[in-house]
């Protein structure tokens, strides 16, 4: 079968021909229906052989979706001919935090070797993929694959960051939400779908502001060093109740501790390395700072019904395998409107 693989560290990924994977006890092949392309990819490939530790090859793809195509021995609780969406954070299935569905938070995940789909085991840019665990399909029920694929992770992890900063967002407060990219224009539509929170959507680059504006941002602000006044000037100068920082570089953390209300929280899910210390002489009095990572089992069926219900819609580029290279080239360097996804 066709897949698109990372060959060697630093290198853009390759369209290699490989065997088709036989699924193992308990194992779940799928049909890949729709493979969803991610920035984390980029960060991966970006990163030093001493940090790098995906494994080589790595077949990319950690938003994916497919029919079930054929069942290991023991697999149960799924039949062949069924449309899925494959939950990625794969956990132990046995600890305290996998017990609860959040398997994003196993601590025992990395120790035993399971890492998720398309970040450590093979990913979705693929005609088949392996699933460990039934548990971790997720029924489609009438979702088309192409349209909701990036929920599992665009829709999914700020809809994680986004709940937990829920008590925050009250009518008359505000959500600062930087970096409209795939992450981003599905927050904007989180954020109007279950708080009543004004929306000030910030980004580089005009497109992605009109994008912001399109999916239901009240308010766009460019990224500039004006950026931060401009919003407080916006907040009666109280500043966000909650930013959400879909970059985390060094100049988005700043914007967002310079935006940041009292008691207000800063969630950095970005991965563009920055850290922003909390503290007095830092934040304001009461912030938080916190680095949410994807999401629960439980709210991924929470994001795809927002898509059941019509409150939440991925804007998506779509892609034959063949182009997934390009693609990749086109999300690094700024040119995806939404969301790509790669359909085999
Ligand atoms: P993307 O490339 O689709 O979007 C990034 C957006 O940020 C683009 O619109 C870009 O124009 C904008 N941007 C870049 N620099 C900016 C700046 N200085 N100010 C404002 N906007 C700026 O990326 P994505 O796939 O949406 O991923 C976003 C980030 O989230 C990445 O760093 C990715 O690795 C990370 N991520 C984290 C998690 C997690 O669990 N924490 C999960 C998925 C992705
Ligand atoms: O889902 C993503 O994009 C993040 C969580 C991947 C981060 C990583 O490298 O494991
Ligand atoms: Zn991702
Ligand atoms: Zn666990």
């Amino acid at each position: 079968m066709k897949a698109l693989q990372c060959l060697e560290i630093g290198a853009p990924p390759e369209l290699v021909e490989i065997e088709t994977p036989e699924p193992g006890p308990g194992e779940v092949r799928l049909r890949v229906t729709a493979a969803g392309l991610c920035h984390s990819d980029w960060f991966l490939m970006g990163l030093p052989a001493d940090q790098y530790v995906y494994g080589l090859p790595l077949t990319l793809g950690h938003e994916a979706a497919g029919v079930v195509d054929a069942l290991g021995p023991g697999a149960t609780g799924v039949a062949v001919g069924d449309a899925v969406a494959v939950y990625g954070p794969w956990g132990c299935g046995r600890c305290h935090a996998c017990a609860q569905g959040r398997e994003d938070y196993c601590p025992n995940a990395a120790a035993q070797g399971i890492a998720p789909p398309g970040l450590g085991a093979p990913g979705a840019m693929a005609e088949y993929m392996i699933v460990d665990d039934p548990r971790h399909l997720v029924s489609l029920d009438g979702l088309d694959p192409v349209e909701c694929v990036s929920l599992t992770d665009a829709g999914l992890t700020p809809y994680h960051a986004i709940r937990s900063s829920l008590s925050k967002l009250w009518p008359g407060s505000t959500a600062v939400v930087i970096g409209v990219g795939g992450l981003g224009h599905v927050a904007v539509q989180i954020l109007r779908a279950i708080t009543p929170a004004a929306i000030i959507a910030v980004d580089v680059d005009d497109d992605k502001l009109a994008l912001a504006t399109e999916v239901g941002a009240h308010r766009t602000v460019r990224s500039d060093s004006d950026a931060g006044a401009r919003i407080r000037e916006s907040t009666a100068g109280i500043g966000a109740e909650a930013v959400f920082d879909f970059v985390g570089a060094a100049a988005t953390v700043q914007l967002a501790r310079e935006v940041v209300a009292i008691d207000g929280d800063v969630q950095i899910v970005g991965i563009g390395g920055a850290t922003l210390p909390t503290g007095f002489f830092s934040t304001p009095f009461g912030a938080s700072v916190r680095a949410p990572y994807w999401g629960s089992r439980a709210e991924l069926l929470e994001v795809l019904d927002l898509a059941r219900s019509g409150s939440v819609r991925v804007h998506v580029e779509r892609f034959g395998l063949d182009d997934a290279p390009e693609a990749y080239r086109r999300l690094h360097d700024g040119g995806i409107r939404g969301r790509a996804v790669v359909v085999p």
